[in-house]
């Protein structure tokens, strides 16, 4: 791939969107091989994937946003195909069973934060910056943006973000929810990384369906959202993870979850 590298440490993959000279803004390409990294790691899940973390090259970027030289030259058609493409890869991402953790390294900006909102949570530096400056190019977000950070801010705190473009620095996108931890930029991925692996640690089968769960039930009626969980919670007695976390609990021993 050209344009991203994937790698890993045991089951901890990493994704790093990597074109540093553009800060490493989202073209045709990278959502090509952002698909394809995807679709690997989908094969992988349990046995050799247990979490995947999506950051960007170099110390300025996470991603500033969709390619807007690329856009400069798009119909209407392909604007749409564009929008489209990028929405479906990065409901892949929230598809994915295995957990995924954005960690901000820098701008994230347009569908760079659309990407890091399609993740399970933020982990940004301290250097990190956030917004939805789409309109100061006459546009709107169109990688989900409108939609999924609505859902976490609140319609009232989106529109104020998505109607002045205003960039948020990462402390104060803690404070409203948007980012779980900030961390020194030197920090940033080692601290992920133990994250990582202490999520690794556990019933990957169980991780997965607390996953599903409450991205289901987020958009549930209450009834049907508990209906929903206690037939996830039913399925797992039939799990190996879960008859072997039970058992090692009883033996006093640490479990050894094979992800079945
Ligand atoms: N696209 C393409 N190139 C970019 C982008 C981008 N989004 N962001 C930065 N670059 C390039 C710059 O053009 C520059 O290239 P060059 O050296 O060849 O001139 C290089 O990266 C470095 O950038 P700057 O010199 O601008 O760096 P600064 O430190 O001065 O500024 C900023 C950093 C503030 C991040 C600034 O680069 C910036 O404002 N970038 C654009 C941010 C933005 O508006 N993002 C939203 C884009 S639109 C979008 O994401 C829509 C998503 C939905 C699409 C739906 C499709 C239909």
């Amino acid at each position: 791939m050209e344009t991203l590298q994937l790698t890993n440490e045991g089951a901890i993959w990493t994704l790093t969107v990597n074109r540093p000279q553009s800060l490493n803004a989202l073209n045709a390409q990278v959502l090509e091989e952002l698909l394809s990294a995807l679709k690997q790691i989908a094969e992988k899940s349990f046995s050799e994937a247990k979490v995947l973390i999506i950051t960007g090259a170099g110390e300025k970027a996470f991603v500033a946003g969709a390619d807007i030289k690329a856009m400069t030259e798009m119909s209407e058609d392909q604007a749409f195909a564009f929008g489209q493409k990028g929405q479906s890869v990065f409901r892949q991402i929230e598809k994915l069973k295995i957990p995924v953790i954005a960690a901000v390294n820098g701008f994230a900006l347009g569908g760079g934060l659309e990407l890091a909102l399609a993740c399970d949570f933020i982990i940004a530096s301290d250097k990190a910056q956030f917004g939805l400056p789409e309109v100061t190019l006459g546009l709107i977000p169109g990688f989900g943006g409108t939609v999924r950070l609505a859902k976490l801010l609140g319609p009232a705190r989106a529109k104020e973000w998505i109607f002045t473009g205003k960039m948020v620095p990462a402390q104060e996108a803690m404070s409203l929810g948007l980012v779980n931890q900030v961390l020194p930029a030197n920090e940033l991925l080692p601290a992920v990384q133990k994250l990582a692996l202490t999520i690794s640690s556990r019933g990957p089968v169980a991780v997965a369906a607390a996953k599903e769960s409450i991205q289901k039930c987020a958009d549930l009626e209450i009834d049907q959202a508990m209906a929903f969980e206690a037939q996830s919670f039913k399925k797992l007695f039939s799990s190996l993870d879960m008859k072997e976390g039970t058992k090692a609990f009883l033996e006093k021993r640490k479990a050894q979850f094979e992800g079945r």
